[in-house]
């Protein structure tokens, strides 16, 4: 926990602390309970199955050079990124000072090499439902991590482990949890909560999140 901020001392030794928990989509009743604080647990499916360190891939293909898959080995070869960022999630609530460890994804990509043609990328989860996307110029932002860690501990399964997306400047439904596939693509493909009318270019502060009341 060394080097965890004050915030993070402050609710608890252990991130389980600060968590409360929640199966419910943005949008949704779930969002009105209280979240004192913490994370809540979303996912859009009803279970996911668990995924070993051991065996775990993030798979890069689409329009690249080179498509290659990583295991956590592979991940923790490259230069590892720390963050120190709040999370917040369109429905209002956030949690302040996160410790994000993992791999830039501008790293990754330049691993791969990306085709001239290549527009966007498209992540899918593999709980088999959820995607994501981001342009080619938001995906080469270096707050954007194929994320290995929080708050000093390998990213649960909860929380989307063994890798989860941490899109830093955006709502928290960019950071997709379950992260198994990263698709170089010609153009955007809007994730799931973007095809049930969330922006897809969703800045903090600046695209349709509500920063105070949850509804
Ligand atoms: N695969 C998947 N990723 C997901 C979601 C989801 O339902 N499924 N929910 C998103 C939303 S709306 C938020 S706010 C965060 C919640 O992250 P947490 O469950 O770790 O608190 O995950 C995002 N990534
Ligand atoms: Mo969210």
């Amino acid at each position: 926990m060394l080097g965890l901020g004050v915030a993070g001392v402050a609710v608890g030794a252990s991130l389980q602390d600060k968590v409360s928990r929640a199966l419910a989509p943005a949008g949704s009743i779930g969002d009105v309970l209280p979240a004192a604080g913490g994370f809540r647990y979303y996912s859009v499916t009803g279970s996911v199955k668990r995924h070993s360190v051991a065996t775990h891939r993030v798979t890069v293909s689409g329009l690249v050079d080179k498509p290659r898959s990583f295991g956590m080995a592979d991940l923790a070869g490259f230069p590892q990124t720390v963050l120190d960022k709040d999370f917040q999630c369109v429905t209002g609530w956030r949690v302040p000072d996160v410790r994000w460890v993992g791999v830039a994804l501008p790293d990754l990509l330049d691993a791969v090499g990306v085709s001239p043609q290549a527009q966007a990328v498209r992540f899918t989860s593999f709980d088999g439902v959820y995607t994501e996307s981001l342009t080619l110029s938001q995906a080469r932002r270096r707050d954007v991590l194929v994320a290995t860690q929080m708050d000093g501990k390998p990213v649960t399964h909860d929380h989307g482990g063994p890798t989860r997306l941490y899109v830093a400047p955006m709502y928290g439904y960019k950071s997709l949890k379950w992260l198994g596939g990263i698709e170089l693509t010609d153009r955007v493909k809007p994730g799931y909560w973007e095809n049930l009318g969330y922006d897809v270019d969703a800045w903090v502060g600046r695209s349709n999140g509500r920063d105070d009341a949850p509804t």
